[in-house]
């Protein structure tokens, strides 16, 4: 599919344009004429991905007051920390489309915009935090640096800060994980336990198989994604089975084998029912991310009056309103 069958749209002079502007590997910038459906996919993805990097602030988050010492405390506060940024940065690029974070945050909260599945479970043990920045981290990774070279400019800028950011996130996972597992049986247990509960989620991070995805060939086309969900997540499993390895987990797929001929590792298949139940809402912990999403929005109203009754007031006192 070319980018102009992918639009649908027929506005010759502009659209031929956009077209030779994909096919030459340029970067589409906010006041660059786009089809309207490459707008809406962009803010779809884009605002999906902010709310992914809000929300996941709270598995975590829920770790923060019970780390085991100060240096783990210190370490995750600064990881959270980043995804709030990361949540900004991309909320920050939505808004290049013409859309509003207070819009977008209003979606969220509403139920009416997606976030990733994978925050809709629960974090049980401080081993789940090393397996999130290991094995979530490492997803995202796998997912994100491709779409550094996404077609729309401030998305793939963003995407390259948010990278080296997830890179240094998934090794602090993995160090805590070591230092479990040099510790103590009952820690080693606990270490196995996080991989066997986060495995499968994982996987299910990167979407639908490729015969399930709708949107996929027409975003590759667009070159607003690279790769498809099944070639990222093989990718995923491929680098992920010797880190198992040197860590001395298994991880809970007894498919898993590598295939000699393909030079990658066979897995079995993730349970794709209970991936929609959880895009659905239906996930352990949804109902309460959501809310706690929603409490905190409204406990801040105070915050976003008092800016804007600041900034009104510098502007009618003719001072610059963002210094
Ligand atoms: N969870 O046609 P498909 C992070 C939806 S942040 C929920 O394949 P697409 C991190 C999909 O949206 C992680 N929904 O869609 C943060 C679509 O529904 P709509 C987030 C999912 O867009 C803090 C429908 O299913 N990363 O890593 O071509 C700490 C059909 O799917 C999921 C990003 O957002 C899911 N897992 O591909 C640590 C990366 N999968 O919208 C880590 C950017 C699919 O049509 N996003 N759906 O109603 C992407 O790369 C793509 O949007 C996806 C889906 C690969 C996720």
């Amino acid at each position: 599919m070319t980018a102009t069958e992918a639009t649908g749209l027929a506005e010759p002079g502009l659209e031929a344009h956009f077209d030779e502007v994909i096919a030459a590997e340029q970067r589409i910038e906010p006041r660059d004429w786009m089809p309207d459906a490459y707008r809406a996919t962009l803010i779809r993805q884009i605002a999906q991905h902010a709310h992914s990097e809000i929300i996941g602030m709270q598995p975590e988050g829920n770790w923060l007051t019970r780390a085991p010492s100060l240096r783990r405390k210190a370490i995750l506060l600064a990881k959270a920390q980043d995804e709030a940024g990361h949540g900004l940065y991309l909320y920050a690029a939505a808004e290049t489309l013409g859309i509003d974070r207070a819009e977008l945050t209003e979606k969220l909260i509403s139920g009416r915009q997606k976030y990733s599945s994978i925050f809709n479970y629960p974090t049980l043990t401080f081993a789940d935090v090393g397996v999130i920045g290991w094995l979530v981290d490492g997803a995202a990774i796998c997912n994100q640096v491709p779409l550094c070279r996404c077609s729309y400019g401030p998305y793939a800028r963003a995407m390259v800060r948010i990278c080296k950011e997830e890179s240094f996130h998934q090794r602090q996972g993995y160090e805590l994980l070591i230092t479990l597992m040099r510790g103590t049986d009952a820690q080693r247990r606990m270490v196995q336990d996080a991989v066997d509960r986060w495995w499968w989620p994982s996987l299910m991070m990167f979407g639908p198989s490729d015969g399930d995805s709708p949107n996929t060939a027409r975003s590759m086309a667009w070159r607003i994604k690279r790769h498809t969900n099944d070639e990222l997540r093989q990718r995923f499993v491929d680098m992920t089975v010797p880190q198992a390895e040197h860590l001395g987990v298994t991880l809970p797929d007894p498919a898993l084998s590598w295939n000699e001929a393909r030079g990658s590792w066979d897995f079995g298949e993730p349970d794709w029912s209970e991936l929609k139940q959880v895009i659905k809402g239906q996930g352990p912990c949804n109902e309460q991310r959501v809310e706690r999403r929603r409490a905190a929005h409204e406990d801040g109203a105070w915050v976003r009056e008092a800016a804007l009754a600041y900034a009104r007031k510098r502007r009618s006192e003719g001072g610059a309103d963002h210094d």
